[in-house]
C-alpha cells in the first residue's frame, strides 16, 4: 500500500494547520480504525481472532494525528494497543485483519497475532506486550536515526509512566539529545486502576523535570494533536533533543476482552462520547470547513465498503503452513 501522507500532510505539517481536504483524510483514517476495531471486536467474539485483543476505540485522534505529522524516515512504536498506530501509519489494513486472523498473509505472516504486529515498511518497529517496551524500542531507534534526521516516536500509556524504563529513558535521550518524541496516551486507566491511584504528581512534569520540551494536549481533538506533535517532532528533528506530549483521552472498550469496565464512574464513558473525536472531527469539517455533509456520508459509505472486503478476504485467506517462517526484510 502506499504511503498515506500526502502532499497536503506535509505542507501542513510545516507550519501545524489543518485543511479541509487534510482533516477529510484524517478523518476518514480515524473512521477506518473505529470500524476496524469494532470489526476485531466482533470476529473474536465469532473465534475467529485468537489470543486476546486490546482495542484503541476512542483514542483514534492521538495516533491519527501524531502520524500525520511524520515522514518516510521517522519510525514509531506502539503498544498491545496497536491497531490503530498501525493503521494511522498506513499499515495496509487487510495486512493486518488477516494477521489477527492468524493468516500467512497477514503482515507478520499470521505468527505475531494482535500484540506483537511490526511492519518495517511502514515505519512500525514494533507493538509491544510489555507495558513501556515501546518507550525503550523508540529511543533506540533514534539512536540510530539522529544520522539520517529522522525521528522516533513511542506510544504508551499512563500506567506506562510508572515503569522504571520511562525515567531511564527519558534521561537517557535527554543526555544524548536524541530525536524522540514520547506521546503517553493518559486514557485514564491502567487496566482497571485510575491513573491518580498510582501515580504520584502530574505525568508531564516528569518530563519536564528532565527538561524535555512537554505538551499537554486535548487527545479527542485531532487537529490539536497534529498541531503539538507537529511541533514536538520538528524540535526533534531541529535537533534540540526528545519531547514529551501527554494526550488526554478514553478508551470506549474494557482493557481487554475480560473486561467489562465497571470501574467506570458514572456518566463518565457517556460524557466522553460527546466529544468523541470523530464526533469533534465530523462537527470541525461541517460548522469550520464549511465540508458539505455528502463528503462525509460518503467517506463513512466507502469506508463501510472497505470494511466488508477486508472480512471477506481475510476469513477466506490460507493459514500458514506448520513450520513456515516469514522472512523480514530489514
Ligand atoms: C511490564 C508489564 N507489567 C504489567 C503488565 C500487565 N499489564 C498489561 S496492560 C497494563 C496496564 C497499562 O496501562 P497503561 O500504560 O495506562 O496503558 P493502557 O492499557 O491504558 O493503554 C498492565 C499492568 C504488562 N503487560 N507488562
Ligand atoms: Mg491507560
Amino acid at each position: 500500500m502506499a504511503s498515506p501522507h500526502t502532499e497536503a500532510e506535509h505542507a501542513a505539517s510545516v507550519d501545524g494547520h489543518a485543511d479541509k481536504a487534510l482533516l477529510l483524510t484524517l478523518y476518514r483514517r480515524m473512521r477506518l480504525i473505529r470500524r476496524f476495531e469494532e470489526t476485531v471486536q466482533s470476529l473474536f467474539q465469532r473465534g475467529e481472532v485468537h489470543g486476546t485483543t486490546h482495542l484503541y476505540s476512542g483514542q483514534e485522534a492521538v495516533a491519527v494525528g501524531v502520524c500525520s505529522t511524520l515522514g518516510e524516515d521517522d519510525r514509531a512504536a506502539g503498544t498491545y494497543r496497536g491497531h490503530g498506530h498501525a493503521l494511522a501509519l498506513g499499515v495496509d489494513p487487510q495486512g493486518l485483519l488477516d494477521e489477527l486472523l492468524g493468516r500467512a498473509t497477514g503482515v507478520c505472516g499470521g505468527r505475531a497475532g494482535s500484540m506483537n504486529v511490526v511492519d518495517l515498511e511502514h515505519r512500525l518497529i514494533g507493538c509491544f506486550g510489555i507495558v513501556g517496551g515501546s518507550i525503550a524500542a523508540a529511543t533506540g531507534a533514534a539512536l540510530a536515526l539522529r544520522r539520517r534526521q529522522g525521528v522516533a516516536v513511542a506510544f504508551f500509556g499512563d500506567g506506562a509512566t510508572n515503569q522504571g524504563y520511562f525515567h531511564e529513558c527519558l534521561n537517557f535521550a535527554k543526555v544524548l539529545g536524541l530525536p524522540v518524541v514520547y506521546v503517553c496516551e493518559n486514557n485514564l486507566y491502567g487496566e482497571f486502576t485510575p491513573w491518580e491511584d498510582v501515580t504520584a504528581g502530574q505525568i508531564r512534569a516528569r518530563a519536564e523535570t528532565l527538561e524535555l520540551g512537554a505538551a499537554s494536549v486535548d487527545g479527542q481533538d485531532v487537529r490539536a494533536v497534529r498541531a503539538a506533535a507537529a511541533e514536538a517532532v520538528g524540535r526533534a528533528r531541529a535537533g534540540e533533543g526528545p519531547q514529551f506530549i501527554e494526550a488526554r483521552t478514553y478508551r470506549y472498550v474494557g482493557h481487554s476482552r475480560s473486561d467489562p469496565g465497571a470501574y467506570r464512574k458514572e456518566g463518565e464513558l457517556e460524557a466522553w462520547r460527546e466529544r468523541d473525536p470523530l464526533v469533534l472531527a465530523r462537527a470541525a469539517l461541517l460548522d469550520d470547513l464549511g465540508e458539505q455533509p455528502a463528503v462525509l456520508d460518503a467517506v463513512e459509505v466507502e469506508v463501510e465498503s472497505e470494511i466488508a472486503r477486508l472480512i471477506e478476504r481475510g476469513l477466506e485467506a490460507p493459514y500458514p503452513a506448520p513450520g513456515a517462517a516469514r522472512e523480514f526484510k530489514d
